[in-house]
């Protein structure tokens, strides 16, 4: 009887110490933070008003700005879109990781943080633009766009599976993520969900709500919208100027006559509408086309004609993604997710709205190699700070991996941001290094790798050309001035080649014979 009572209270003491544990792991549970990786394509900071207002007011982005941190110093080490995504995905330079441009696939058996976490007990997922070929590894659930993807009516793969849906993108995208938030996910477990839109890329297609609001808006050229590239080889050879036919009446600003010759030839963009979406389109097209071809403009008159347009639809672009933003926020007020999410907000890098004539991104200039960067924690990120620090998206994986408590790995080449959020200013790099391959492509970028630090951007182009560059960022931070050749920058150089020399050996890339 006594033992029994003894054996019974045993039992009652285990269970009630085994409950006490498993509360407690649960409590644990509960702290580790949820993580919403949101990353758009082609979105320049020049149009997130949190950075720069002179062209679009975003309220639902600048509130993670305001409720957040903004980094003002925030860059890519490869400005194009799989290199990009492989460098996130891995914390690894682009000759690290292998995907050096967006024509090789994706080596999916190498690591990346979402395996990390997952194996750490996170729930992972990915909806929206993906561009890295082969299929996703470390995920419990994706439904990608095929390659580019399209703007009406997109095609997805779920899994391996591949459907039509009807609507606009940007918002069956949020769509697919507020399901598996709801219904596809083990709600025991934290989260990472990778939400990547297929906006702002080219060609621009808005939804047709918002062509209203843009249709009469006139913007200031960018005052080096005429650059003349004098002493800038490299900016001279480019493909991607808004003033020549790189940026294509037809196909780009969607001008569709028989009149308007277009090396894409016959492009349709409405192509994949159905009828009411077709009708609403040519509605607003239609009256601007037969304006255009009424007026035969030409020459300069002609280039700013173009750069309007195209502002007229990026933005537009750009208003739906920032109400999608508005849509993510409330969705985790209402389910109480908010307090213990880290959202994190960027682009796969930058773009030119029209500065040195230009859109598209690839070169290491200053409007492609920065990217937006905001991020929202409540209780870890105070509200409305800015970090000025020099931070890369070789830095988001140990980021994520350390937020999420786990070690990070001694081969990840980028740093955690988080000790950025206690403003405690840690020991933090004091240049980046910046490498880029795509040549000769779409848009004839040269390759080039470079350092830049707070100051001075050194760069160097090389392949079928020999060619350095030098800026100074303080003096000329729109690079109108390639001071290389001035003979008392001669040490400057000298230390900044040697500070690049180390950056390269830190970071392993000495060998460009490879690729
Ligand atoms: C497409 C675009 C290019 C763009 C690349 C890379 N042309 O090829 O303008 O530079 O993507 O963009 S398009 O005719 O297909 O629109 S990236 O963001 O995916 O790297
Ligand atoms: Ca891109």
């Amino acid at each position: 009887m006594k033992l029994k009572g003894v054996l019974g209270l045993g039992v009652v003491l285990t269970t009630t110490f085994v409950s006490c544990q498993c509360k407690q792991a649960k409590k644990e549970e509960k702290k580790r933070p949820n993580i919403l990786f949101i990353m758009t394509d082609d979105h320049s900071y020049q149009t997130l008003s949190a950075y720069d207002n002179r062209f679009i007011e975003t309220p639902n982005l600048d509130r993670i700005a305001k409720e957040g941190m903004l980094y003002t110093n925030s860059f890519v080490s490869n400005s194009i879109c799989a290199p990009s995504r492989a460098v996130m995905l891995t914390g690894k330079h682009s000759h690290m990781n292998g995907q050096v441009n967006n024509a090789v696939s994706f080596d999916g058996t190498q690591q990346t943080f979402p395996k990390l976490l997952h194996k750490a007990g996170y729930q992972t997922a990915l909806v929206g633009k993906w561009h890295l070929k082969s299929d996703p590894t470390g995920f419990d659930y994706w439904n990608i766009l095929p390659g580019q993807g399209s703007y009406y009516n997109p095609d997805f793969i779920e899994m391996g599976e591949k459907k039509r849906y009807e609507g606009y993108v940007t918002d069956i995208t949020n769509r697919f993520a507020f399901n598996w938030l709801d219904n596809q996910r083990d709600k025991e477990k934290p989260f990472c969900l990778l939400l990547h839109h297929k906006a702002v890329h080219r060609t621009w297609q808005p939804d047709t709500a918002h062509f209203a609001e843009f249709a009469e808006q006139e913007y200031d050229l960018p005052h080096n919208f005429f650059d003349n590239y004098e002493g800038r080889q490299a900016m001279a050879e480019q493909n991607l100027s808004v003033r020549t036919g790189d940026m294509d009446v037809r196909y780009d600003l969607k001008m569709e006559d028989e009149k308007v010759k277009s090396r894409f030839g016959n492009y349709i963009h409405t192509i994949r509408m159905d009828k009411a979406q077709k009708e609403k389109w040519e509605a607003f097209y239609t009256p601007i086309k037969d304006d255009f071809l009424a007026r035969d403009l030409h020459g300069e008159e002609l280039q700013k004609w173009k750069y309007q347009r195209y502002m007229r639809d990026y933005l537009a672009c750009v208003r739906s993604l920032d109400n999608s933003i508005g849509e993510v926020l409330k969705y985790l007020d209402e389910h109480g997710l908010a307090e213990n999410t880290l959202v994190v907000y960027t682009s796969d890098q930058g773009f030119y709205m029209g500065e040195h004539g230009w859109f598209d991104k690839r070169f290491m200039y200053e409007q492609s190699m920065r990217t937006p960067l905001l991020m929202r924690l409540p209780g870890r990120i105070k509200e409305g700070v800015k970090c000025n620090k020099l931070v890369q998206n070789i830095d988001y994986a140990a980021t994520f991996l350390d937020v999420a408590g786990l070690e990070v790995p001694q081969d990840i080449q980028g740093m955690s941001m988080v000790p950025l959020w206690e403003q405690k200013t840690p020991k933090w790099r004091n240049a980046l290094y910046y490498h880029y391959y795509e040549f000769p492509n779409e848009h004839m970028v040269k390759r080039h790798y470079g350092i830049r630090t707070d100051r001075y951007k050194l760069i160097h182009f090389y392949d079928d050309i020999d060619v350095w560059e030098l800026y100074d960022l303080k003096e000329d931070p729109d690079e109108m001035q390639n001071i290389y050749s001035a003979p008392e920058n001669k040490a400057l150089i000298e230390q900044l080649k040697s500070q690049l020399l180390k950056l390269q050996k830190t970071y392993k890339d000495t060998d460009r014979s490879t690729y």
